[in-house]
């Protein structure tokens, strides 16, 4: 075994000892877990509304998204944030710039990257609804680096353009995370 591998094992032993101290056997159903709500807020004037639950709780998130008025069509859902501590916002307007069309790159500043996808969905009607479980940020690395939730905010994307093409990534609706 060397240094490396030793000085891991002894970090896992110390959380694990920190979660057994935190344990209070009466409540026992969701000790620990941090539990961020937020209501999904249309962008491009898109009429989609909804809404996030997000459960943070040993390592995993488990993800809770009710977003309707959808198109009929592929949708990218994600996480989006900075992972500084630098709080993520939903987009204004103005950052559409003249074409009066907020792009994913043009709410980037304001949302920050994706961190998670929470979804790829082709969907039939207007309603995107599921309960999904996630361990791993894109990057691969385990959830519990992400930091505090609430400075992330979830954006759900997908929406046919003026010109009659549809844009898989433009952001439809975001909502802000509050922890309370
Ligand atoms: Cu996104």
């Amino acid at each position: 075994m060397n240094k490396g591998s030793k000085i891991r094992l002894l970090t896992a032993g110390l959380c694990v000892g920190a979660a057994a101290a935190a344990f209070t056997p009466s409540t026992a159903s969701g000790a620990g877990a941090v539990v961020a709500r937020g209501g999904l807020v249309e962008l491009n004037a898109s009429g989609v509304h909804g809404q996030v639950t997000i459960i943070d709780q040993d390592g995993q998130l488990r993800v809770d998204l009710d977003a309707h008025n959808l198109e009929a069509n592929g949708h990218l859902e994600h996480l989006h944030g900075f992972g500084d501590g630098t709080q993520a916002h939903c987009p204004d307007a103005s950052l559409a710039g003249p074409d009066g069309i907020l792009s994913f790159a043009d709410g980037l500043p304001a949302y920050g990257p994706p961190v998670i996808t929470f979804g790829h969905d082709e969907i039939a009607g207007s309603t995107l609804a599921y309960s999904r479980t996630f361990d791993q940020t894109m990057a691969g690395q385990p959830v519990s680096t992400l930091g505090a939730i609430h400075q992330y905010v979830v954006v759900v994307h997908g929406m046919t353009l003026p010109d009659g093409t549809y844009d898989e990534t433009l952001p439809v609706a975001c909502a802000v995370l509050t922890t309370r």
